[in-house]
């Protein structure tokens, strides 16, 4: 395990394991021993990717059961077990998912990468009472670890309540089993995080608790309100494994089928000797005795952080072609990052520099404010050269607070890119309601933002032709759901209607959407093609191309300062190379390029000097 600063340890744990239920048990674990990075390796972020397919020739599993990955052993078979939970995950309904289904989840477990060295014992804990013949799931889980100098360094995972906690039952309420807990911090204790995983379960009588009811949940430290909020997850309807062969889009008690039980932080300073004590409250509620919670809420002790000011680029979430970030890539517009605050100082500007890899990179400062380890999330302008159907894109903060970041090894990341759907310039977006039409307005923004075209107040059981013409851009369109369940679900009686974009002249469609997309429909295009949003020419240049529209020959001329080496390219509107021609070392050039044997419609010359790309847009006519 020989690696340098900023590079990626992977440890692979469980590697195509079959992982299916024990229905005696209601739980099946899959320990397994790997060794992770030597002792001193020092490790600034670490995160687990969890992925899953269906079992070779079996089906996958049909449904939603509560998993867990911990962290057991460390040091030796001898050694005592830590039963540390370091990710808590509920399996989709996969009932109707074939051999080429496939899905994957990441999960932050920076927190806990210091226990991770050496010899490790991982366990997976598929629960559920399903069979387990013919069906079950395929996992690979992998750790990743980024090397460098860690945020802080964790003293001490302090245990606050762990395990499962009936909920509802008058004769022992949640309140008294989750009992005030006290703890002692050690001589170089300077800051500390609550972590909290907490999922209801069951589904009793009066309110269905607790997989469906939100209750509010109290939090206080030394006596004092740390936090209130309602244990619940809102989104479902937004989950990027849709549709699902269950009941996949419904909110629950903080967490969703498919999908990682994700945990609330809190984050404060602590005393060197100190005493700290947290309490837990749940809302008041009686029920018939089936509801419970399972909580794994850790108090973290940590040393001093390392960095006054240190901006962390965390992620990348468009453009990407991460399964997670499905729902709304691949993008032509706005790019959205998220960055995380590791150092004390508060951030209150970062600059960035941004765009494809090797190609034009642009600037832009943002201003808001993010207290120390805490994320936002980030915009940056819709004004990206792509200059490519696909590539790499590369972010970097430059600046922050408008001064040198004191850590610059997470001050860079890249996402891959593809180009989006390409719609013509004339097409039909053809909706079809179902019975409750006052649930769906649709809107179409353009890549700044702005809406363009919207459409609502529809009628029930009726289909909607709306021809639009659209400049060449950059777009997204928009179908809302404000019951969150689509346009087409199998568990209730609202019937069935559609979307589609069709071609305008033939009536033909050439997109086609699920019914079933939960909360949200979101469809990024472009008219006119990827690769700029607009003609790119270098101004410096004469770069001349005509006739326009043109038939079977196109004239390309321009004229340089010095003798450059240049490449001449045709592409289609996807970015895609149909023909190219170089010349080295000319003061000009005046070439002819062949069109009669490609189709008719929208292209781009490309011109590329050593010093720039130039793009200019053409229309073939036969
Ligand atoms: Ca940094
Ligand atoms: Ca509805
Ligand atoms: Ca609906």
């Amino acid at each position: 395990m020989f690696a340098s600063p900023g590079d990626t340890i992977k440890i692979q744990t469980h590697t195509n394991m079959v992982v299916r239920t024990n229905p005696s048990a209601g739980n099946s674990g899959y320990p397994t021993w790997t060794n992770f990075p030597a002792q001193g390796t020092q490790i600034h972020k670490a995160w687990i990717s969890l992925s899953l397919k269906c079992p070779v020739g079996e089906n996958c599993g049909e449904w939603d059961y509560l998993d867990y990955i911990f962290l057991r052993r460390k040091g030796g078979v001898g050694a005592s077990s830590e039963n540390i939970e370091l990710a808590r995950f509920i399996t989709p309904y996969g009932n109707s998912y074939s051999a080429t289904w496939f899905a994957d989840w990441e999960v932050d477990v920076t927190d806990f990468e210091q226990l991770l060295r050496d010899s490790i014992e991982i366990e997976y804990i598929h629960g559920g009472y399903e069979t387990n013949v013919g069906r079950g799931w395929l996992l690979n889980l992998t750790f990743n670890f980024i090397e460098g100098t860690p945020v802080r360094d964790l003293k001490t995972v302090h245990r606050l309540w762990n395990g499962g906690f009936g909920y509802g039952n008058t004769g022992n309420p949640i309140n008294n089993q989750l009992s005030d807990q006290s703890l002692s911090l050690g001589s170089d204790a300077a800051s500390m995080r609550l972590r909290i995983i907490q999922s209801g379960h069951g589904a009793d009588n009066p309110d269905y608790c607790a997989e469906f009811c939100p209750k509010q949940r109290a939090l206080q430290r030394n006596g004092t309100s740390l936090d209130q909020r309602i244990v619940w997850r809102d989104d479902c309807g937004l989950n990027p494994v849709f549709p699902q062969a269950g009941t996949w889009i419904y909110d629950r008690g903080n967490w969703c089928p498919g999908d990682i039980v994700f945990p609330d932080v809190f984050d404060f300073d602590v005393s060197p000797n100190a005493t700290e004590s947290f309490g837990m409250q749940m809302e008041n509620y009686v029920g018939s005795g089936s509801a419970n919670y399972v909580i794994h809420a850790y108090a973290l002790e940590f040393g001093a952080p390392r960095f006054g000011l240190d901006a962390s680029l965390d992620d990348i979430k468009a453009p990407s072609k991460r399964y997670s970030y499905r729902r709304f890539n691949p993008i032509c517009g706005k790019p959205e990052i998220v960055v995380m605050n590791n150092g004390t100082n508060p951030i209150s500007s970062i600059e960035f520099s941004y765009g494809p890899e090797g190609g034009q990179m642009n600037s832009y400062t943002w201003n808001g404010t993010i207290d120390f380890m805490k994320k936002a999330d980030i915009q940056l302008p819709a004004n990206v050269q792509w200059g490519a159907s696909e590539g790499k894109f590369k972010v970097e903060i430059v600046k922050v607070n408008g001064q040198t970041d004191e850590y610059s090894l997470n001050n860079t990341f890249f996402s891959d890119f593809e180009a989006p759907l390409s719609v013509p310039d004339v097409f039909v977006v053809n909706f079809r309601t179902n019975n409750f039409p006052q649930e769906n307005f649709w809107t179409i923004y353009n890549a700044n933002g702005d809406e363009v075209e919207t459409r609502n107040s529809f009628a029930a059981n009726t289909e909607y032709k709306d021809t639009l013409t659209l400049p060449w851009g950059c777009y997204t369109f928009i179908l809302e759901d404000t019951d969150k369940d689509g346009l087409s679900f199998w568990a209730n009686n609202d019937g069935s209607g559609f979307i589609r974009f069709r071609k305008a002249n033939t009536g033909s469609f050439f997109k086609s959407f699920s019914g079933d997309f939960g909360t949200r429909l979101v469809v990024p295009f472009t008219v006119g093609g990827f690769l700029g949003l607009e003609d790119n020419a270098d101004k410096s240049l004469e770069f001349l191309i005509y006739p326009n529209p043109a038939s079977n020959l196109i004239k390309v001329d321009a004229v340089f300062h010095q003798p450059e080496s240049v490449q001449i390219s045709l592409r289609n509107l996807e970015g895609q190379e149909i023909s190219n021609v170089s010349k080295r070392n000319v003061w000009s050039i005046s070439e002819e390029i062949n069109t009669s044997n490609i189709p008719s419609g929208m292209y781009l010359i490309e011109l590329r000097t050593q010093k720039s790309t130039s793009y200019r847009k053409v229309v073939v006519q036969h």
